[in-house]
């Protein structure tokens, strides 16, 4: 839609562009404020971005405490309105808004349930999960009481033989950056060796960069000191993250992606700081703030953290009646673990696009995918390592000299199976 809208405007865009936005433009301009926010209700499936952009953002005037509020209460419990309220239940799942919520929690509890729960905090919103070496912290806000449970699961983890280190971000819709501070200072220290976080901005009208100083109590013992420049844990830290992994549950995985930290599952919802803005009707609604939030190499992360391993699949269903989004493969610990371990410990070599350590006909086909841009059909594709006949770019040539190598030809096979140096 944001196409049309920049070619024709709003206004013919909701003209144009479907029934649903016909309808919204007619309730839009309806004297009753029922209707109005029916109206924004129904462009907020087409414009949701995942949180930040919010037509009908929560407001004072949605709480049922207020006239206004307890009238659209009433009105989409109201049997006889169930049509419109199923329509904008339905564009919203379109819209991606919903398909976390009403699949990927559910999804993802199903699976978990498979493992040990090491232990849990506030009513089961925060917990830790193990297979084998392999603990998985889960939180799905960024607030003050996540800090002393994840520095429980660290220390369990340290005294219990866990090597992999797993950061569930991918149901995580924001919170406190303080709280992001901490938990990032503490998955890079083994590089840092520091117990200061800066969190950096950029004005994108005046260009200008500014730094927040995060002075951090890692050891959570009441004093700021060198103390705390120590806390260091040798975990393979990984992180999962999906679409809905936003604001600060984005700003983790792109800022620990700079520091060599794998991101699994999708790539991150987006965006980060926030403005509400009010329309003259007293509504609010929020946007993106002009104020971005920056990466240590000034990249603005924005556009979230590119996925190291994709782990989404599409699955029709029946209920539905279309292809949806699937998450379990984003849970199962013995496998994201494989992937974390080949991550960590195999060399680059050339030709073994997918990281897997060995070079096999799958990296062949992934190449050959790739290189005629379709989807690789591997969780990774490495495409630093796929031009192993050297000649600058990749293509169908760069396949046959794998093929050639998985099918032992002594030559013809360019630099496939050496390692990068
Ligand atoms: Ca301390
Ligand atoms: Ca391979
Ligand atoms: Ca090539």
């Amino acid at each position: 839609m944001s196409a049309s809208i920049s070619e024709l405007g709003l206004d013919k865009t909701l003209d144009t562009y479907s029934d649903d936005t016909r309808l919204a433009k007619k309730l839009l301009f309806s004297d009753s404020k029922i209707d109005y926010m029916l109206g924004l209700a129904l462009l907020q499936g087409y414009f949701s971005d995942g949180g930040h952009t919010a037509l009908n953002y929560e407001s004072n005037e949605y709480r049922s405490d207020t006239v206004l509020g307890k009238a659209w209460a009433d009105f989409m419990s109201d049997p006889d309105n169930e049509e419109i309220v199923k329509r904008i239940f339905a564009l919203n799942m379109n819209g991606d808004n919903l398909i976390y919520e009403f699949r990927l929690k559910p999804q993802r509890a199903e699976k978990y349930a498979q493992y040990e729960k090491v232990n849990s905090w506030e009513n089961n919103s925060i917990s830790c999960v193990r297979e084998g070496d392999t603990l998985v912290f889960v939180f799905d806000n960024y607030i003050n009481e996540v800090v002393r449970p994840f520095k429980w699961s660290l220390d369990y983890a340290k005294e219990n033989g866990i090597k992999t280190f797993i950061v569930d971000d991918s149901s995580n819709s924001g919170g406190s950056s303080a709280v992001l501070a901490y938990i990032l200072q503490i998955m890079i220290n083994s590089q840092m060796h520091s117990n200061v976080f800066e969190l950096k901005m950029s004005n994108t009208a005046t260009h200008n960069v500014f730094a927040s100083p995060f002075e951090l109590d890692l050891n959570l013992d009441g004093q700021f000191d060198d103390a705390d420049k120590e806390v260091v844990y040798d975990f393979n830290f990984a992180i999962l993250a999906s679409g809905k992994s936003f604001s600060c549950g984005n700003l983790l995985p792109v800022l620990a992606q700079e520091y060599g930290i794998p991101v699994l599952g999708e790539t991150s919802g987006g965006e980060c700081a926030i403005d509400i803005r009010y329309i003259p009707t007293t509504l609010a609604y929020g946007i993106s703030s002009s104020s971005k939030l920056i990466t240590d190499s000034g990249a603005i992360v924005d556009k979230g953290a590119t996925h190291d391993y994709y782990l989404v699949d599409m699955v029709y269903d029946e209920e539905v009646g279309q292809e949806m989004k699937h998450f379990s493969n984003m849970y199962d610990i013995p496998s994201i673990t494989k992937m974390i371990d080949d991550f960590y410990n195999n060399p680059p070599v050339w030709g073994d696009v997918d990281g897997d350590g060995t070079i096999t006909i799958a990296d062949a086909t992934a190449l050959q995918k790739y290189a005629i841009d379709l989807p690789t059909g591997t969780p990774r594709f490495i495409a630093d390592v796929a031009d192993v006949n050297g000649d600058g770019k990749v293509s169908v040539l760069d396949v046959t000299c794998i093929q050639k190598y998985v099918a032992e030809y002594q030559t013809g096979t360019g630099r496939t199976g050496q390692l990068v140096s």
